[in-house]
């Protein structure tokens, strides 16, 4: 193992060539390179083809420089298919907060651009950061926090070069991807890929495809994500702004809530595992809106602190037009709740799915949601309002937080014209709140009224799956997150995907006389690795049940599925019974498509999903403690076709790297022994 670790780690030097261009040092550019030895031959060929092109294509100029940069890209690609962008960003010498403006869409993206392969370098480092404040250590994506805006157009292939300079192994998921053909680019440790071990390189490689809209990207490794390692990204579909979006707007940006610690999420991992904690969430210190919020040193005695550099984030919007604004929880934990002063507003995207606009006062938004809105600068009684976000405490159970915040105020301000926005200083709107009372119940926002765009009838299912989802205190007084009688583990030198790939395929597959489904004990242990697997393309309704008194925000990887049912109270029918009560219900007509659904304290939902996409794919709560606490299971689909296309060397190179297993969650057993009992 050991002796290969070097040269493992320098075989994969993808990159050649200085990219540098150093004439625009401030922005974000663009240039064509060649010469990736990971990728496949074709990949190889489109390289050298694109910078064979760069010839002809000198002044291709910048895609994403931000929103005041406009050019003509009608004759350029006119002139030849741009195959390939390379993205670059200059990392600051200094760690810091990353500007909010480039959370703005530019206007002048080209939602009609051929498919494009778009290339993007990031290198993983530790630093100390002060999103609040308040420094704590953080992991950052080029030195900045949050990670940048990733855009791309359905069609488009990414690429994205990480560099891991922290001490800690990590990896990185593209929330809501499908990851169609390429499982191993999901970046779940444990399920699909071993981490990127410190000092080494990956490189995720896929092409985006039957899917749009807003999502975002973390670290999938324990709950590394906490400590700064995510961001947003984009889809844009060709029909974007000419049908699935039905209301026409003028600007569009995301907005990213999440709830913020001081401690690392190390130190809080190691307080909420060890015994006698019954699943007491850390609470959180703080909110953020991309990822920038305020407090007060004089709070904070004790820590390093300093909030001089930090204000009121402001987002401006032209007076007399509709504006989108993609919201996204990339929190670890608290659900939040969104309102604007008087304006109220009209969803129009859930998880990634367009739906008919429908009026709301408010937002709730669970850990990893997504919705967008659109909201119309119409006011005549003042030029500035209040954005409200709050988290919603009365879902905190553990000890609570004499630092806590709840709240995190943004300024909406109304600009005129052609007005230069960012120039004026950021004034206290004098706007009231909505009067209604604050929600009180951590659910899901009611979805009952939205419906996508693109209609789809649920299709038939093959089967109805009950799954029961649970916390339980365990040996040596450890409270674990369940699914049925598994807690999950990952094994990170060890994941799923490999383990089933070198099982025989006589023990690994569903016999043809079973049932298209089950639960694979043959090759995965159930007490820590729940596996339920499929063969052929199985539309299956699953259950889930929730046995414990807190909310849980269930995410699926590499699928959308339809919410059939909201999360309910009381049983759920029973398989004979359950065809005619979705008959009844209407739960089967164009139902809401979405990724991460919640289900409530004692309560249970039902979902639908075509499982049609080759891969190992996890199935857990996205609340980050709960999912560390073991809240996870994994759906097997296709494993024929899995095993046709098996895993690459580099992805087995990296299971035996040197500190691949650096900042995995603590083992169970170093309380071992602890108690009499
Ligand atoms: C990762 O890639 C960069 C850029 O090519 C290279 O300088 C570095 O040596 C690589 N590091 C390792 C450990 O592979
Ligand atoms: C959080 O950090 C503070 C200051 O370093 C420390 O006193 C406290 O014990 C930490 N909390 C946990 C849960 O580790
Ligand atoms: C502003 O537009 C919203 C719809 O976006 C509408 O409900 C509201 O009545 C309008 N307000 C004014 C003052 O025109
Ligand atoms: C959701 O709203 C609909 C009306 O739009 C209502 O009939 C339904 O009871 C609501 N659901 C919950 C769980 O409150
Ligand atoms: C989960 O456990 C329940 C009993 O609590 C059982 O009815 C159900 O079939 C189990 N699910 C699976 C997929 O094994
Ligand atoms: C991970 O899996 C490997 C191979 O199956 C096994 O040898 C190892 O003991 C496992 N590690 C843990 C921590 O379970
Ligand atoms: C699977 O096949 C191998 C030989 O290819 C055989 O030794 C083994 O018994 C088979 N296992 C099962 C469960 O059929
Ligand atoms: C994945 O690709 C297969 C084969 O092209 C297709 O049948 C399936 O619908 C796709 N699934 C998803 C989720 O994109
Ligand atoms: C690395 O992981 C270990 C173990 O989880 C943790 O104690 C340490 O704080 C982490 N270091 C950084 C810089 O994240
Ligand atoms: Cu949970």
């Amino acid at each position: 193992m050991s002796s290969s670790d070097e040269d493992g780690d320098l075989e994969e030097q993808p990159f050649l060539g200085d990219h540098y261009d150093d004439k625009k040092p401030a922005e974000q550019r663009r240039r064509y390179s060649w010469g990736n030895s990971l990728l496949a031959m074709l990949v190889v060929f489109i390289l050298a083809m694109s910078f064979a092109l760069t010839a002809l294509n000198i002044g291709f100029s910048n895609s994403r420089v931000g929103p005041a940069e406009q050019h003509d890209q009608d004759d350029e690609h006119q002139a030849s298919p741009p195959a390939h962008i390379v993205y670059e960003e200059d990392i600051p010498a200094a760690p810091r907060l990353r500007t909010s403006d480039e959370y703005i869409l530019a206007s002048t993206w080209d939602f009609q651009a051929p498919p494009t392969t778009r290339e993007h370098s990031w290198t993983i480092s530790d630093a100390v950061l002060n999103p609040d404040g308040v420094f704590r250590p953080m992991v950052l994506i080029n030195n900045q926090f949050p990670g940048p805006l990733v855009e791309v157009n359905e069609g488009d292939t990414l690429v994205v070069h990480v560099f891991n300079r922290g001490v800690n192994a990590t990896s990185i998921h593209f929330h809501g991807m499908f990851q169609n053909g390429t499982n191993h680019m999901d970046g779940t440790v444990g399920v699909t890929q071993c981490p990127i071990a410190p000092g080494s390189n990956y490189t995720y490689t896929f092409s985006v495809t039957g899917q749009a809209g807003t999502y975002w990207y973390h670290a999938h490794h324990s709950a590394q994500a906490n400590d700064g390692l995510l961001g947003p990204m984009v889809v844009h579909a060709r029909n974007e702004k000419t049908e699935l979006q039905t209301l026409e707007y003028a600007s569009d940006r995301v907005v990213m809530v999440q709830d913020h610690y001081h401690n690392t999420t190390a130190e809080l991992l190691m307080d909420y595992l060890k015994p006698d904690r019954e699943n007491q969430e850390p609470i959180p210190d703080s909110a953020l809106i991309n990822g920038r919020g305020i407090r007060g040193c004089q709070d904070f005695p004790g820590w390093e602190c300093d909030s001089s550099a930090l204000g009121l984030q402001h987002f401006d919007l032209q007076r007399g037009q509709r504006h989108r604004l993609r919201f996204i929880n990339v929190g670890a934990f608290a659900e939040f709740q969104v309102e604007v002063d008087q304006h109220p507003f009209y969803i129009t995207e859930v998880d990634g799915t367009d739906v008919h606009p429908e009026p709301f006062h408010r937002l709730t938004v669970m850990p990893a949601q997504r919705y967008s809105i659109v909201l119309e600068a119409n006011s005549t009684d003042a030029s500035s309002f209040w954005l409200r976000a709050r988290m919603l405490t009365h879902c905190f159970r553990g000890t609570p937080n004499p630092h806590l915040k709840e709240d995190i105020h943004a300024v909406i301000r109304y600009v005129d014209g052609e007005q230069e926005p960012s120039d004026a200083p950021v004034v206290s709107p004098t706007s009231k709140a909505w009067d209604e009372t604050a929600e009180v119940i951590c659910r899901d926002l009611n979805t009952s009224a939205l419906h996508p765009v693109v209609a789809r009838d649920a299709p038939p299912s093959d089967g109805y799956v009950y799954l029961r989802a649970s916390f339980g205190i365990g040996a040596w007084r450890l409270a674990r997150g369940f699914f049925n009688e598994s807690t999950w583990h990952a094994n990170v030198t060890s994941p799923t995907l490999h383990r089933f790939l070198d099982a025989p395929s006589n023990i690994s597959s569903l016999e043809d006389g079973e049932l298209p489904f089950g639960i694979n004990t043959r090759v995965f242990d159930p007490a820590q690795d729940f596996v339920l697997q499929t063969r052929g393309i199985c539309t299956l309704d699953i259950t889930i049940n929730n046995f414990d008194d807190g909310a849980h925000p269930f995410h699926l990887h590499g699928h959308q599925f339809y919410v059939l049912t909201p999360s309910l109270t009381g049983y759920p029918p029973s398989a004979a019974d359950l065809p005619r009560y979705l008959e009844e219900t209407g739960a089967l007509r164009n139902p809401l498509r979405r990724d991460t659904v919640t289900v409530g304290s004692y309560q249970w939902v039902i979902i639908r999903v075509v499982l049609d996409n080759p891969g190992v794919w996890a199935l857990h709560c996205h609340n980050a403690w709960h999912a560390e606490a073991g809240m996870a299971m994994q759906l097997l689909v296709r494993g024929e076709e899995l095993r046709k296309k098996g895993v690459g060397q580099v992805e087995r190179d990296m299971c035996t790297r040197k500190g691949v297993e650096a900042g995995v969650r603590p083992s169970d057993s170093i309380w071992f022994g602890q108690f009499d009992k």
